[in-house]
């Protein structure tokens, strides 16, 4: 025995799932997702409106009528599920990968349509602010995060805050800032780490020598779990359950979804020119509507046509959210001055006359 030595420290991961990729449960079913048909239909809604919303985006990019755009295919349980385990009254603060979320707190999809069109207007949404606008700066939401949790601590309100973040995002030192800011003053910040392997053509061998990004949080304090991110179940049961101690004054927490890109990093990158040769076969039968899908049918829940209807109705309400962001108006060319300084420097007076004349006397 070593009298000069004992252990101070240590820790465990653990990874949770619920429905496997043969869209078998694994067990039972946790909390208010059991025998709960009529919230696994919604989940399927929202996952395939996900999709054919981020397909849509593709193709109007594609026909040059839309900006680079970050497709989300294969990872739509993260975005969806965490949106649905949030409370109205808790606030998110997104990376750039996320219309699942934002969509089922009540964004509209033509406002995230006018964003990738290359028009912040788009980020105003009209539900309100308790969704910031996607955040493209890798990391910075971090720390908007923990400032905005650090002020729900100070009024004594049982909200929280979630922030996404993509795994090479947790390579930022803000990252690692706002983690310890919220360990220290325990705030209620859920960090859901968006696992998808890549951070553009950098896989996460680079990004890490640690088994699990979840343990990024130890160091900090702040304790954390790993999760099957294409497990709708698993994403909205850890989620809620985080956020629920969180409004009960029981700190920060990390939780590190699994999932997989199946697309191009954006519309401007080619993922056959890094991606090793089969790997988007393997993940492919990971898809987390296959499985919910599966599941479902195996319940005698849902079958063909009901699939088509769906598909239909879905359709429906994307192209009719598309018309609404074609038939924007160009925002005038002086909101660049407008909206950038309360004060203007002095040569912004003239910088704006010219910009009117150059547009014929209007801009
Ligand atoms: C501060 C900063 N540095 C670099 C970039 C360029 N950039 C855009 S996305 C990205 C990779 C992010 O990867 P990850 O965090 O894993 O998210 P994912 O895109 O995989 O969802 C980088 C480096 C940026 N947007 N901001
Ligand atoms: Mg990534």
């Amino acid at each position: 025995m070593n009298n000069n030595k004992k252990s101070v420290a240590s820790f465990e991961i653990f990874y949770y799932e619920y429905l496997n990729e043969k869209g078998e449960l694994i067990g039972e079913l946790p909390g208010a997702l059991q025998n709960n048909p009529e919230l696994w239909q919604k989940f399927y809604r929202y996952l395939v409106l996900n999709r054919i919303y981020d397909e849509t985006a593709i193709k109007l990019q594609r026909t040059g009528q839309l900006g680079t755009y970050p497709p989300t295919q294969g990872q739509e349980a993260i975005g969806v599920g965490m949106g649905m385990a949030m409370h109205e009254d808790d606030i998110f603060v997104p990376y750039y990968r996320e219309p699942g979320t934002h969509l089922t707190r009540g964004v509209k999809m033509e406002e995230l349509y006018t964003f990738w069109g290359g028009d912040e207007r788009g980020n105003n949404f009209t539900k309100g602010t308790r969704d910031l606008p996607d955040c493209i700066p890798i990391g910075t939401q971090s720390l908007h995060g923990a400032g905005i949790a650090m002020a729900m601590k100070l009024r004594k309100e049982k909200r929280a805050v979630v922030v996404s973040i993509g795994d090479g995002g947790t390579s930022q030192g803000n990252f690692y800032e706002a983690i310890n800011f919220a360990g220290v003053h325990q705030l209620p910040l859920i960090f859901v780490i968006n696992n998808n392997h890549w951070a553009i053509s950098v896989p996460t061998e680079l990004q890490t020598h640690a088994q699990t990004f979840a343990q990024k949080g130890i160091a900090a304090g702040v304790p954390g779990e790993q999760i099957d991110g294409n497990d709708i179940f698993a994403v909205y049961h850890h989620v809620r359950q985080a956020i629920d101690a969180a409004h009960q004054g029981k700190g920060p927490y990390i939780i590190e979804a699994i999932t997989y890109r199946m697309g191009d990093h954006t519309t401007a990158d080619d993922a056959s020119r890094y991606r090793p040769g089969n790997e988007l076969d393997e993940n492919k039968d990971k898809d987390p509507i296959k499985r919910l899908r599966t599941f479902m049918a195996a319940q005698n829940l849902w079958n063909e046509a009901k699939e088509k209807a769906l598909y239909a109705e879905v359709k429906a309400e994307v192209d009719a959210a598309v018309q609404k962001y074609l038939s924007n108006t160009a925002a005038p060319a002086t909101d660049i001055f407008d909206y950038m300084y309360d004060t203007w420097p002095e040569s912004y007076h003239e910088q704006r006359d010219e910009v009117i004349a150059y547009h014929g006397g209007e801009a």
